[in-house]
């Protein structure tokens, strides 16, 4: 039968930036699945798989994995759950990527949650995170961080000029990043 576009908001900022921490609020109060494509591809790599070791290693480097990989786990994740709406965080972070989504999934997100902070910021709060991460180490922040610069602010400046951006100041305590976070969301409640 016939099935409902999905509603897709992609949540992008740099490494630290708080993706993660807002999207477990959004999800608290408005009906949307969270994916991320950094806690997909980190499952991935413990497949053992020669592609799982390829995604382990571009990690370390702070490298974007191919795209086809990427949009294949969220589009499986996506029919997995069985819902419709889409907290997609950490992705698109280059053009290759956008592209591969625009062709695969053949439907745009409904708009760009942008968390803007600035690295000093964001180096404190990976430094500091304690989680066994192969990737926050300073060597590997740093190449993030190039990444992002060079590869995903594109992305957020093309969707900037279609009007789709929603920029939240992230360098505030994570309630009152939330607070303004939220108000992007009201149509959704
Ligand atoms: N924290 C959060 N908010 C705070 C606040 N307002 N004040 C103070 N502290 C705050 O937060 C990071 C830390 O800061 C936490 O300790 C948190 O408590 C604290 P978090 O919410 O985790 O930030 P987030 O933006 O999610 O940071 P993350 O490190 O996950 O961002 P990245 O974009 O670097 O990581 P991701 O997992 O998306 O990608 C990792 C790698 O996977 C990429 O580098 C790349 O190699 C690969 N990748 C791809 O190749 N393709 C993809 O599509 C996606 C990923
Ligand atoms: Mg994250």
């Amino acid at each position: 039968g016939e099935t409902k576009t999905p509603t897709v908001v992609f949540v992008l900022g740099g490494p630290g930036a708080g993706k993660g921490t807002q999207c477990a609020n959004i999800v608290r109060d408005f009906a949307f699945v969270h994916l991320s494509a950094g806690d997909l591809l980190r499952a991935h790599m413990k497949s053992g798989s020669p592609e799982g070791n390829m995604v382990a290693e571009m990690i370390k480097q702070g490298q974007i994995v191919p795209s086809e990989v990427t949009v294949n786990l969220l589009l499986d994740a996506m029919r997995a759950s069985g819902e419709d709406r889409f907290l997609i965080d950490g992705f698109p972070r280059n053009k290759e990527n956008r592209d591969a989504w625009e062709n695969t999934a053949g439907f745009d997100c409904d708009f760009v949650l942008f968390f803007d902070c600035p690295e000093d910021v964001m180096t404190t709060r990976l430094l500091g995170r304690n989680e066994g991460r192969s990737d926050d180490n300073i060597e590997t922040i740093k190449k993030r961080f190039v990444t992002f610069r060079e590869s995903s602010l594109p992305v957020i400046n093309y969707y900037e000029k279609l009007n789709k951006v929603c920029t939240v100041n992230s360098d505030q305590s994570p309630e009152d990043v939330y607070a303004q976070t939220k108000g992007f969301f009201s149509k959704f409640a």
